[in-house]
């Protein structure tokens, strides 16, 4: 029924939308494929699919026609003249120049508009159904009970890349079907780069370990961080968590409907500028959470998207203190219209290993 509702919010200005795009035609017919095309018209919707994918859509694919794909520009040719199609709504985040200029020579009477089709798909995807909740929930049940054993496996000793590892194998042992992106498992002063890539180095007494990860179920991500210490560290250190902390969790007390981004991003920054951390916070609060890892609605000091029930969001604030140590905390959150759910049930007082 996705395919009804997006037809309806094209509005009356195209009458057809031309969908490529692998992820948009996965969340449209509820099937993955690396190939195919989807034309909606205001009277019929049809998936073209080639032979290697036509036998599971016509099991699992309803409301669409589901039709062998073999000339793909032909048979686009012959359903555009069936249903009188003028104006073709296209993907114009997704489409390359090159293809719309095919697709424009090969039609040159349909006028193809190309901002509203990716506008209105990304806003529909970052509203979240019952069913993609319990996807992405699920794939986040998996990802903090990878939290649980690591916490068994870290040591003094033990090297970054051994413990992202070890992450990942239980992830894909316990039902993840991948990995959300490549494991971030970064201690002491590479700490201090948000997207480190763990190294060869072992960790450290006296060091943070932050840990950012996560499971993919049926092409729904999950995305948390924790930030951990291994033995005693400094007061400076400890203090600086619970900066990030105490910020993460008012920010989390304010992500209701109805906020903009940049309103949320800012109950966090003034905390940890507050604190005397401002300068070293240089990234966003968050992001939407879906079939990609970072899709809308962005929380950053920019965006001015309010945010709605049932999006999913993550927030995760952070310091970043060059060279010496970074920390960053990072939930997802179901927003609600006076609350929101945490999908994230991993602790955050300071663990220390
Ligand atoms: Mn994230």
């Amino acid at each position: 029924m996705k395919i009804n509702k997006l037809m309806t919010q094209l509005g009356n200005s195209v009458d057809a939308a031309l969908i490529t795009n692998d992820i948009s035609r996965r969340y449209l017919t509820g099937m993955k494929s690396s190939a195919g095309l989807i034309l909606a018209t205001r009277d019929e919707s049809y998936l073209l699919i080639d032979f290697r994918y036509y036998e599971e859509a016509r099991r699992k694919v309803n409301d669409l026609e589901v039709v062998l794909l073999t000339d793909s520009m032909k048979q686009l040719n012959d359903l555009i003249h069936k249903h009188g199609v003028k104006c073709i709504a296209i993907e114009g985040t997704n489409m390359s120049v090159s293809e719309l200029s095919l697709y424009q020579e090969k039609f040159p009477d349909i006028v193809f508009e190309s901002t509203m089709l990716s506008k209105v798909l990304v806003k529909m995807r970052s509203i979240k159904s019952d069913i993609e909740i319990a996807k992405i929930e699920k794939a986040q049940r998996i990802a903090e009970s990878a939290f649980l054993h690591i916490l068994d496996f870290v040591r003094a000793g033990v090297t970054e890349r051994d413990i992202a590892l070890e992450l990942d194998y239980y992830m894909l042992r316990n039902g993840a079907q991948a990995l959300s992106f490549d494991t971030i498992a970064v201690s002491g002063g590479n700490g201090s780069s948000p997207h480190g890539v763990p190294t060869c180095k072992k960790i450290e007494k006296g060091e943070f370990l932050t840990m950012d990860f996560g499971a993919v179920v049926d092409g729904y991500h999950s995305d948390m961080t924790r930030t951990i210490a291994i033995g005693d560290i400094s007061q400076r250190a400890q203090d600086a968590y619970y900066t990030v902390l105490d910020a993460q969790n008012k920010a989390i007390d304010h992500a209701v409907a109805g906020i903009t981004g940049k309103d949320l991003d800012k109950v966090a920054r003034d905390h940890i500028e507050s604190n005397g951390y401002g300068d070293y916070f240089g990234h966003a609060l968050g992001h939407g959470v879906g079939m990609e890892i970072h899709e809308e609605p962005r929380i950053s000091p920019k965006s001015e998207t309010k945010l709605l029930e049932n999006m999913i969001i993550t927030i995760e604030p952070g310091i970043y203190i060059s060279r010496e140590f970074g920390i960053r905390i990072e939930d997802m959150i179901v927003v609600g219209k006076k609350s929101n759910i945490n999908l994230t049930n991993s602790p955050k007082n300071l663990i220390k290993v």
